[in-house]
């Protein structure tokens, strides 16, 4: 009996900065409820679903910065989402950005939760790799400020037993380097959820501009197929603030092929029925991690941090 698990990808349009909470509940709410008619079990949305991308602003003012943060999840904004999702018996991924009190201090993170059809909360993820600048770069024409607004995340790479399968969580910038999926694979991830909010110029290297679909692309699907796991790529796309972002959500297979791509770049759902036990014939076989990996020729991959060519 093959496990099916039906995913809804829920794209976003982008989110301007006047949009309240609620508004944007409101969008997620429309997106579960279609869901619900299309059969779904599970809604994956993007990262920091519930405000605009506020890193392309340099803030100095900390009631403003934190006013982009969640202190609780649920909140009283975000609990309308819970209650319907619920109802429905669906389950999501909800990308936001996390104001934690730990060890003594205020923690900022780029966080995503995993959230069960019977409304808990059964994973957390906290991203790793935060790209961008911690400075303010006035000659960019926006700022990308993740490495000033977020620490980076201190959970690692989990997977959860969910939703009958092993679940993994990254976000956007995570889904460029090899090293998260490969660290979810070795815990025999199935499914790894992640969204993003890609810009389409890239101030530093604006040469990769015209490359930005394909990029994507290509992350998502060497990660499916070299892990064999199925890939949910979920963006926050179109223009917000004057920025215009990579849309192209869609879901990947453990073969690494598209199975359902979104085509707009708007508030839109695609879904796909995922066999969870599509992945064994590439983990059982080429990626049978356990007879074909060599850890001891791997050592400078976690003993060593940047390139060093030899002299
Ligand atoms: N949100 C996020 O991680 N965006 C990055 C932009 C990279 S350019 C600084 C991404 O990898 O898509």
């Amino acid at each position: 009996m093959p496990r099916y698990l039906t995913v809804g990808a829920a794209q976003m349009g982008p989110i301007q900065r006047s949009h309240s909470r609620r508004e944007v509940v409101e969008r997620l709410i429309a997106h579960l409820r279609e869901a619900r008619r299309m059969g779904c079990e599970l809604v994956v949305f993007p990262e920091l679903t519930l405000t605009t991308f506020f890193p392309r602003w340099w803030m100095t003012d900390e009631a403003e910065i934190d006013s982009f943060f969640e202190r609780e999840m649920p909140g009283n904004e975000t609990a309308p989402l819970f209650t319907e999702a619920k109802r429905l018996e669906l389950g999501f991924c909800l990308g936001y950005a996390e104001l934690a009190q730990e060890d003594g201090r205020t923690r900022r993170f780029n966080t995503s939760i995993l959230v069960e059809r019977d409304g808990r909360i059964v994973g957390k993820y906290r991203k790793v790799h935060l790209p961008g600048h911690a400075e303010h770069e006035p000659q960019r024409p926006f700022q990308h400020l993740e490495k000033r607004y977020f620490e980076p995340g201190n959970l690692g790479f989990p997977v959860f037993r969910a939703f009958g399968g092993i679940m993994g969580m990254c976000i956007c910038n995570d889904r460029r380097w090899p090293e998260t999926y490969r660290v979810m694979g070795l815990q025999g991830v199935e499914m790894v959820m992640l969204g993003y909010n890609t810009p389409l110029h890239n101030p530093p290297a604006p040469d990769h501009d015209e490359h930005s679909g394909f990029h994507n692309q290509l992350s998502m699907q060497a990660g499916a197929y070299q892990n064999g796991t199925w890939v949910i790529g979920v963006a926050k796309g179109g223009t917000e603030e004057r920025v215009p972002s990579l849309a192209d959500s869609q879901i990947v297979a453990p073969s690494g092929k598209v199975v359902a791509r979104a085509a707009g770049d708007g508030d839109e759902l695609i879904v796909y029925r995922c066999d969870l036990d599509a992945g064994k014939s590439y983990t059982a076989t080429t990626f049978n991690f356990a007879r074909h990996r060599r850890p001891e020729a791997y050592r400078l991959i976690v003993e060593r941090k940047g390139a060093e060519p030899p002299p």
